[in-house]
């Protein structure tokens, strides 16, 4: 006799500019989730697994070479077709929430909406390596890309996209935001410009509002 398969997991993404606060949000996430007993997968993108972490690390680096925006973007579907394969549709399948830092929509903004890569283009890799698979849930943190930068930028050294121009970044967050409006039943916005323990509440509400929809 077959055991019952599990019910499908949640595929949570986080997303917004640099600095916006996703790894400090991601450990309330992680605190919330152990919290509520809920099974769960943390991972990232790029990265995620051994051959996306060292495509992460292609893709931060600042070599002499200049990473062309189309090398830049295969780069990027690489590493997520491993991902997806190796990590988050085992995670789903087994009934896990996956909590997965960054995933396609910062390649809209990352790559569509700061370098100029066609949109359309985007759109037919996003099909072809994910298939019907997007996220049920993006939460994304939002603050102007000058605060964002001003905290990145404490950090001793700036990767290659963090070198980038201030009206690069506003690109990627009109992007971001465009996105949001386009998708409200997908997207929560929460303003991570204000301090943190006003930040917590909204991201812990967030969640427990997604746990009472998925009951
Ligand atoms: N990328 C891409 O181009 N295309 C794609 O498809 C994908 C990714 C998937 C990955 O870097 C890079 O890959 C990314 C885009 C590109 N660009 N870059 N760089 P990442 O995922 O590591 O992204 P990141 O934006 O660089 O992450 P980050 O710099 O680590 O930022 P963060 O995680 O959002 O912020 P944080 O580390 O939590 O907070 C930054 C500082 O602010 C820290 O000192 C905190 O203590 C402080 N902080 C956080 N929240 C607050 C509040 N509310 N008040 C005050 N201070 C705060």
């Amino acid at each position: 006799m077959s055991e019952s398969q599990p019910q499908r997991g949640l595929f949570v993404t986080i997303e917004g500019g640099e600095g916006v606060g996703k790894s400090t949000n991601i450990a309330t996430i992680e605190a919330w989730l152990i919290e509520q007993g809920i099974a769960h997968c943390l991972t990232r993108e790029p990265g995620g697994t051994a051959l996306g972490e060292k495509i992460r690390g292609l893709l931060l680096t600042v070599e002499q070479e200049p990473v062309t925006e189309h090398a830049e973007l295969l780069l990027v579907f690489a590493a997520r077709a491993q991902h997806l394969r190796q990590v988050v549709e085992p995670a789903l399948a087994r009934g896990e929430w996956v909590i997965c830092d960054r995933f396609t929509d910062a390649t809209y903004a990352y790559q569509g909406a700061g370098r100029g890569l066609s949109v359309d283009f985007i759109r037919e890799l996003e099909q072809s390596i994910q298939g019907d698979l997007r996220p049920d849930c993006t939460l994304l943190l939002d603050a102007p890309a000058a605060v964002g930068m001003s905290r990145a930028g404490e950090r001793a050294e700036l990767d290659r996209f963090e070198r980038e121009q201030m009206a690069f970044f506003e690109r990627v967050r009109d992007c971001y935001l465009a996105r949001a409006a386009a998708e409200p039943q997908r997207f929560q916005i929460i303003d991570t410009a204000r301090p943190l323990a006003q930040v917590t509440p909204d991201v812990c509400a967030a969640l427990d509002r997604l746990k009472q929809a998925t009951c």
